[in-house]
């Protein structure tokens, strides 16, 4: 079959929307650190938009922090590639073509970091996952003692890590006597651009002081919140793709047509005209990422985990579910006097968009795919919710089950007993602690909430947390997930 590329997309069918302006114009102004699925699929296409509108030097120039996979599929279609939203009406396709070219930092970090020290480089955007900060995600703070800092310390030239790699490249620019480029970091952690602000300062204060306050002085790192459900693509969607365009495309994006971004506006050299294609510029990105994190992400993993122990293979199938959806309507009954509303926003009304997004039948987004890495998420997502419960003397009952359904789910074994693939950088911590307390509800719990990283100190000393997260814990073992939540009313 034909392959997508810059030669071949003149034979697309006219339904494939593709970029209205001149490509071969098109100059790199942005490196994009973690070019998967989310970023092509968020803000590659605002970019591709924003382009649209206003012209101008921002193409991306993606770079894949561990494996050559991205730029090897990409390359040969000149980056080019197929973006499918699945409404339940029906499908909608375009090519994006913001995507200029991809770098692959292992086999290359000198490129990379000389890229990010190019006059221009304007925007350094970041989608690396919760755990591609090397922080500690309960108090937000660098971990020194992260294996890829201590490599990036010791060879600041070739630095593997994020946050190595942005200072590599901001030093550089310092050197040359340039300014430096806005870190515009994309992820689900709460209050991103002030996080990722102090992981830069403290690592470059590990290496120069005079850096660490250069880059205080003059750096600029957004707050934003970001928000479109991508799914990661498989087999059968780069088959679907093919049948649709007629031309194969190893590299698609599969998500819904709902996107949002909210994005804080200080940015040291320019940016793209994101504003005028849906972006939101606000001054306080807080209350959407309150809103966006505790409900959408913290409800996403809580049924991630009550689903994938049910038997559930997509959030689709958990939701459409009626044990679960009234889960999600309880669960989102606590969470919502946490969330300070953004201006003009009802969150009843957000949650009951929530619900028609999670039961999209056209998007499989898998269960297995969100419960991924629950260490670094719980925190953001649940615990900072069950937090101000406490302070509040309000209920927890539908949060602490969504922490036991975590605690269950990384025992690694399902309620058939089959093998679960837990994926999670404490994996291997987490398994131990599992192995010892074996089926012991209370042990295990004990145990658990004892990983200080995770749930901090003061929430394993709290009962009115610590006991409703035992007993479900218990009944998920008794009696499995769908009657544990069956229970709950
Ligand atoms: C999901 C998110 O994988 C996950 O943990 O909760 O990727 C979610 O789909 C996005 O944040 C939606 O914007």
């Amino acid at each position: 079959m034909t392959r997508l590329s810059a030669s071949t997309l003149a034979s697309l069918p006219v339904t494939v929307r593709r970029s209205a302006y001149d490509r071969s114009a098109l100059k790199p102004g942005i490196v994009h650190l973690g070019l998967g699925a989310f970023a092509r699929g968020h803000l590659a296409e605002y970019t591709e938009d924003a382009l649209e509108t206003s012209f101008g030097a921002w193409g991306i120039v993606g770079a894949s922090l561990q494996r050559p996979d991205q730029r090897d599929r990409l390359k040969p279609q000149d980056g080019l590639y197929t973006l499918l939203k699945l409404a339940p009406a029906g499908p909608e396709l375009r090519v994006i073509g913001s995507v200029l070219d991809v770098l692959v930092a292992p086999e290359s970090p000198a490129a990379l970091v000389a890229r990010l020290a190019s006059p221009e480089t304007r925007i350094v955007s970041l989608t690396v996952t919760e755990k591609g900060y090397c922080h500690d995600p309960a108090t937000g703070k660098l971990k020194a003692d992260h294996p890829d800092i201590v490599h990036d310390l010791a060879n600041p030239n070739t630095p593997r890590s994020a946050v190595g790699i942005l200072v590599a490249g901001l030093k550089a620019r310092r050197d040359a006597g340039l300014g430096p480029f806005t870190a515009l970091c994309c992820d689900n952690l709460p209050s991103n651009g002030h996080v990722l602000r102090g992981l830069v300062r403290d690592f470059a204060a590990l290496m120069d002081d005079k850096l660490a306050a250069w880059i205080e002085a003059n750096g600029a790192f957004p707050a934003t919140m970001v928000d479109r459900i991508v799914p990661a693509t498989t087999e059968a969607d780069i088959a679907e793709v093919a049948k649709l365009t007629g031309l194969g495309d190893a590299a698609p994006v599969i998500g819904e047509p709902f996107r949002q971004w909210a994005i804080e506006d200080v940015f040291v050299d320019g940016r793209p005209a994101w504003d005028q294609v849906g972006a939101q510029m606000v001054s306080e990105v807080a209350p959407f990422e309150f809103m966006k994190l505790r409900m959408l992400n913290g409800a996403h993993s809580s049924l991630a985990y009550l689903g994938y122990l049910a038997g559930h293979e997509t959030v689709a199938e958990a939701s459409g579910d009626p044990v679960f959806a009234r889960f999600l309507a309880g669960l989102w009954v606590e969470i919502i006097p946490t969330v300070p509303a953004p201006q003009g926003v009802v969150l009843a009304d957000y949650a009951q968009a929530l619900l028609a997004r999670f039961q999209n039948p056209a998007i499989r987004h898998r269960t297995w795919q969100i419960a991924m890495d629950g260490s670094q998420k719980l925190p953001q997502r649940l615990l900072g919710t069950i937090r101000e419960r406490l302070k509040a003397g309000a209920p927890i009952d539908h949060l602490a089950l969504g922490v036991a359904a975590w605690m269950r789910y990384v025992t690694g074994l399902d309620e058939k007993g089959g093998a679960i693939d837990l994926r999670d950088p404490l994996a291997a911590e987490l398994k131990r602690r599992a192995d010892a307390a074996g089926r012991n509800a209370e042990a295990l719990s004990t145990s658990l909430l004892g990983i200080e990283a995770i749930f901090g100190s003061d929430l394993p000393a709290e009962e009115r947390f610590t006991k409703p997260v035992t007993t479900h814990l218990a009944s998920l073992f008794d009696k499995g997930a769908k009657a544990t939540t069956t229970s709950l009313g």
